[in-house]
């Protein structure tokens, strides 16, 4: 049977490669899979009938990569995230396999608009910001570079909220990315999961006398994998993201259905199913939430037992090899419920002593770290877990105690550092701690760039670090430049590769060699007509959007990334309102022309980050709507930025805003799509910036703002009312706020913002930065005025870029953490009779 079956996929001829193919299977799809004769009428089923195409030529890939895989033993990798900013996936897939080319070539001969194909794809947005799109620039590295690297995720039903500002304000409507097909996936119900919650544990003793704990009466739901290809880049390789659905088993409820209810049994399916219904839109920790904590470990039982499934296939029930195969890479704390999950497989499931079981588990476990904003570290109630996995608590409890002895035999007296490190922190409501359950599960634990890093170990992890001094270790993140270069700037791409080859597609570092060119006037003409041309994409997105019009002469200054406080989308607005009143003023004189867009999604229960959208809204009306403005200054707040939405901006953008608070962001990845596409940074030194600013230089960079030590030193004394007093542009500024002038038919409602900035407690210190940032924004301004000058700076940016590759990234991550060896399947051609 096994025989026959592999004859009988190595006899099917593998689909092939030119446009006649690629035209003659996505007829077939459109007309015969999908039913359809009418491009016009359904412009959605074309993008489903050419996706159908290139997932065939995914399929032959994926089917190689795991046999080789599978063939030479490899060691993997499992990359474990609660979420994957995916995006778009056509043009992704298009250039990976090489087929470009071959694909505009057929949408020729179809007569179809690929412009107009590609929109048609809904995004996958199953992410909230960094962190998400983070975890898909990975696997694209990963599969680019050819490492065994499975990343494991949830199949939400619905993905980040779509935003509309409806008068100012920000109005979530659901994300049902789904509806009309998802064409990338594989369902593969062959490897369900059953994964349990609830229920009781039992301890009994077995022959020899040795205590077991069994976990009874759960409540089960069905983990059922979708496995979505991930290409790398002209290699052959094509890895899997495997994402779980969650299923009622036929048990559920089965009692009711014996009683007789059937509807109402068949109702409360739709509880287990809930629990993949929505992604949390939050991009800092919401505590509590029970949901949520069924999620994290719905995703750590499902991916584990999938593993061990694997493992088992290929090994029996022999163990000692495990971590020597295995790394599962942990995406912050949200999944690092895997390192008690994990124990207890091999425990109660596979019958290990808790020795091995945590030699194996402590070697296999690495966490990275996202975050230095104490509020936002996890932490769950222990009554939580005790209710929802009461026998995975049992794990985490003999961990932590464990773990405090340890404490205890080297610090014997030392009661304090006991209570701060323990993994379960008493009182009258405990809690677990993640973020130290996956500190000391580990045996690597990362900050994601060089301050971040340091600061961990200095701050939040730092009894940790004293403790085991080489668990801790950075790895500054980085982008993939075949999306945010190659993809999402054709026309710098070109320029680019005409000038120095196309290696930097694989080797960033080549960008480098971009330098001569700077001095050529010919070359920075070229640079300067590409940029504008992208400006005039992004003004036609505006356009579209808001009904406004850009000037694409002006200097598009622009800030996209999540409405928080600690990244002070706010100050910018301070400024934007510096600029109304110079204007007002006829305060003109060698004025720049200048754009301000701002963009990105609030937690829908973050009220100070709502109030912020609110005020770059009012401000905006105000601005776009002053005659004395035109020509000089618009503001815009660009409604449901998304990764799609990015792949337009960056590419357009002259000034990237990079101005949180010294020391809160932990790295930042729009700074580097920003600069890989020629945008010059105005930039705090804060997260990855300060890397950016020592690539580029000080000359080719913005500096504003106090350092983290100011930061710090300062606090103890801040006083923004006397620097409010001491100011008079800010002083102007706090004027027209409190006068209401923006907020006329809304009295007070900008009042906590107001009160905010003036309080001595701001612990974002806006108003610090203020003269700063307006200074550092005046040079700005000035340079932009010299086009030589700014053109040079603008190349001198993308050329220092090369550092900030997700390749280089994920090179790092695998000779300090994973160890993997690259695999490059062969491809294993048919043998036709
Ligand atoms: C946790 C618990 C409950 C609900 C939500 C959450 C949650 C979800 C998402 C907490 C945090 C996040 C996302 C965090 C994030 O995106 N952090 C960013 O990560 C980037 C990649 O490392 C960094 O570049 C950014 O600096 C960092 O803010």
């Amino acid at each position: 049977m096994k025989l026959q079956k592999k004859t009988e996929t190595s006899a099917l001829a593998p689909p092939g490669h030119d446009s006649a193919s690629l035209v003659r299977d996505f007829r077939r799809y459109f007309n015969h899979t999908l039913g359809r004769d009418h491009y016009q009428s359904s412009p959605h089923y074309e993008f489903i009938a050419l996706a159908m195409t290139l997932r065939d030529r995914l399929m032959e890939g994926i089917n190689n990569t795991r046999h080789c895989y599978e063939q030479q033993d490899s060691r993997r990798v499992c990359y474990l995230s609660m979420e994957y900013l995916l995006g778009r996936s056509l043009r992704n897939a298009a250039l990976n396999l090489n087929l470009s080319d071959e694909l505009a070539e057929a949408l020729n001969q179809l007569g179809l608009s690929e412009e107009d194909v590609v929109e048609q794809e809904h995004d996958a947005g199953l992410g909230n910001g960094g962190l998400g799109r983070l975890a898909a620039c990975f696997l694209d590295s990963c599969a680019t570079l050819g490492l065994p690297v499975i990343g494991y995720g949830i199949r939400y039903q619905y993905g980040m909220f779509r935003q509309n500002i409806t008068a100012g304000h920000q109005v979530e409507e659901p994300d049902p990315w789904l509806r009309g097909g998802h064409p990338w996936e594989i369902e593969r119900s062959e490897y369900e999961q059953a994964v349990h919650f609830h229920g009781q544990v039992e301890h009994y003793l077995d022959e020899e006398g040795r205590r077991h704990a069994r976990w009874i009466n759960t409540h089960d739901v069905l983990a059922v994998p979708f496995d979505v290809p991930v290409p790398g880049y002209h290699n052959g390789t094509v890895n899997t993201l495997r994402l779980w659905s969650a299923v009622a088993t036929d048990e559920f409820d089965l009692d009711e259905f014996n009683a007789g209810s059937y509807t109402e049994a068949v109702a409360a399916r739709t509880a287990a199913e809930n629990i993949t219904m929505v992604l949390y839109p939050n991009d800092a920790s919401e505590n509590g939430k029970e949901l949520r904590l069924r999620q994290q470990y719905f995703l750590a039982s499902a991916s584990l037992k999938d593993v061990m499934r694997q493992w088992v296939n290929r090994h029996g029930e022999n163990f000692d090899d495990f971590a020597d195969k295995h790394c599962f890479q942990l995406n912050d704390t949200h999944p690092s419920i895997a390192v008690a999950e994990l124990m207890r497989l091999l425990i109660d499931v596979h019958g290990l002593e808790w020795d091995p079981a945590w030699k194996i588990t402590s070697n296999c476990m690495a966490y990275t770290n996202h975050t230095l904003l104490p509020e936002a570290l996890e932490r769950w109630p222990l009554s939580l877990f005790e209710q929802l996995v009461p026998r995975v608590l049992d794990i985490v409890r003999e961990i932590n105690s464990r773990f405090i002895a340890e404490i205890a035999a080297i610090w014997p007296d030392d009661v304090k550092r006991k209570e701060r490190m323990a993994i379960i922190e008493e009182g009258p409501d405990p809690m677990v701690r993640m973020a130290h359950l996956a500190i000391v599960g580990s045996f690597s634990v990362n900050g994601v760039a060089e301050l971040h890093s340091k600061l961990l170990k200095q701050g939040l992890f730092r009894d940790f670090h004293q403790l085991w001094p080489k668990r801790l270790n950075n790895k500054t993140n980085g982008v993939t430049q075949r999306r945010w270069l190659k993809t999402c700037n054709p026309g710098l791409s070109q320029l680019i590769t005409a000038s120095i080859g196309e290696g930097w597609i694989t080797d960033l570092n080549q960008l480098a060699n971009l330098i001569p060119f700077a001095k050529d006037a010919a070359f920075r003409e070229s640079w300067q007509s590409v940029k504008k041309a992208n400006k005039m994409r992004v003004a036609a997105l505006v356009k579209q959007a808001c009904g406004l019009d850009l000037y694409p002469d002006a200097i598009f200054d622009v800030q996209v990334k999540r409405i928080h406080e600690y990244k002070r989308q706010l100050l910018n607005v301070l400024h934007v309102i510096h600029l109304l009143q110079r204007i007002h003023r006829g305060d003109t004189a060698n004025w720049t022309p200048r754009c301000v867009l701002i963009g990105g999604k609030a937690a829908p229960g973050y009220f100070m980050a709502k109030t912020i959208i609110k005020l770059i809204n009012n401000v905006a009306r105000v601005v776009n709507s002053d005659p004395r403005t035109k020509d000089l200054l618009r503001l815009v707040f660009l409604p449901n930025y998304n990764v799609s939405i990015m792949e337009t901006i960056c590419p357009g953008c002259d000034l990237s805003e990079q101005i949180s608070t010294a020391g809160k962001e932990a790295s930042g990845t729009g700074n580097m799509k920003f600069m890989i596409n020629g945008a010059l940074t105005i930039g705090t030194l804060d997260g990855a910036n300060i890397e950016i600013l020592d690539a580029v230089g000080a000359d080719n960079f913005f500096l504003c703002g106090m350092s983290a030590k100011e930061v710090a030193n300062t606090r103890p004394h801040y006083n923004p009312k006397e620097i409010v007093a001491a100011d008079d542009d800010l002083r102007e500024v706090m004027e027209v706020l409190q006068s209401g002038q923006f907020n006329s038919s809304e009295p007070g409602i900008f009042d906590p913002i107001i009160d905010g900035i003036l309080s001595p407690q701001d612990p974002w210190m806006t108003a610090a930065d203020f003269a700063s940032f307006t200074a550092a924004q005046r040079l700005a301004a000035d340079t932009f005025l010299d086009r030589k000058l700014w053109t040079n700076m603008s190349i001198q940016n993308t050329a220092a870029s090369g550092h900030f590759s997700s390749d280089r990234t994920i090179r790092e991550y695998n000779e300090d953490i994973w160890r993997l060896e690259p695999v490059f399947p062969v491809k294993v051609h048919p043998h036709l009779p």
